[in-house]
């Protein structure tokens, strides 16, 4: 970092926890001192888990609700040992709720789908619900069809009318690779459902206000031809992160120091300090009585800190 820089935002963090950074600060002044500080940063915390067995790897359908013609079969699985095998009934889908999610979640999964024949059947729906949603209600709906019967299959969602979003974009057969994000624009806004920004055709989609929360995921075959299924594998959920990164800037104040930090309303800060790095912050002794500090939002900021030495390291501690 050049001279007088005074923060460092870190967006290669490999996922939630606890990270240390070391800051040295060289003054050339005197030609003699070289001091040290060090800044404690937590990373915004990650979501745990979402979904519960989304490859199927238990060999069993643990965490999920099907209906009927729902298997967990170790034919030529998608990925791992076993993927989930639906066949077509009046009845059937393979479904799976979590806590529901307000903030934007990208859905992912793996799936095969047996072409359904004739133009227009349909071969696989996914379903998008929110927590107070049953089958029919608060929903978004994706199936693949083969609206020409050209042998391609073309991915439509509903809204209203069934709209085609990815026209000819799977082959039947061939393992496909699929995501989409459903995102929250607004305050209060419900979810939205936007398709399309990293699809290599570049088509979109945009439909509004279709869901309050996002808790649901399923996988129906609607086909009504004997025959036709679809093998589904590694459905994943990953919300995004709903925190702002945790960054302390450290600034020079006469003799003293200047600690600002993004801080959170309803949450108290300690700072804390060392003379070494060989225990862990959470165990450093409150530095100048700076303890309870109480967090507003956006920043908090506190001004003359004692740096006490050539040497010292600082953290702040969220409580
Ligand atoms: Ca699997
Ligand atoms: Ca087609």
């Amino acid at each position: 970092m050049g001279p007088n820089t005074t923060s460092y935002a870190d967006n290669a963090l490999p996922g939630a926890g606890t990270f240390y950074y070391r800051l040295a600060a060289t003054n050339s002044g005197n030609g003699s001192t070289t001091s040290f500080s060090a800044a404690q940063t937590s990373a915004a915390a990650l979501p745990a888990p979402i979904m519960v067995n989304g490859g199927f790897e238990t060999g069993n359908f643990t965490g999920w609700t099907t209906g009927t013609g729902s298997t967990v079969s170790s034919t030529s699985p998608l990925a791992g040992n076993h993927s989930a095998l639906q066949t077509p009934s009046a009845a059937q889908q393979l479904s799976q709720s979590f806590t529901p999610l307000t903030v934007a979640a990208t859905t992912s999964f793996i799936f095969t789908a047996s072409d359904p024949g004739g133009a227009g059947d349909r071969s696989m729906n996914v379903t998008f619900r929110d927590s107070a949603s049953t089958a029919g209600g608060n929903q978004i709906n994706l199936r693949l069809v083969d609206l020409d019967a050209d042998g391609d299959g073309d991915v439509q969602i509903f809204n209203g009318t069934w709209q085609t979003v990815l026209p000819n974009a799977v082959t039947f057969g061939a393992p496909t690779s699929f995501s989409l994000t459903i995102n929250s624009y607004g305050a209060g806004a419900t979810y939205d459902l936007n398709v399309g920004g990293n699809v290599a055709n570049g088509l979109s989609f945009f439909q509004s206000g279709v869901l309050s929360n996002f808790a649901q995921v399923a996988f129906v075959n609607a086909q009504q031809a004997a025959g036709s299924t679809f093998k589904v594998d590694n459905v994943s959920v990953v919300a995004a992160s709903t925190g702002e990164p945790f960054v302390v800037t450290i600034s020079p104040n006469g003799a003293n120091y200047d600690f600002t930090w993004t801080s959170q309303a309803g949450k108290t800060y300690d700072l804390v300090s060392s003379t070494d790095l060989s225990t862990s912050p959470t165990t450093w002794a409150v530095w100048d009585g700076r303890t309870g500090i109480t967090g507003t939002a956006a920043s908090n900021t506190i001004t003359s800190v004692p740096g006490g030495g050539p040497r010292r390291f600082f953290a702040v501690i969220e409580n």
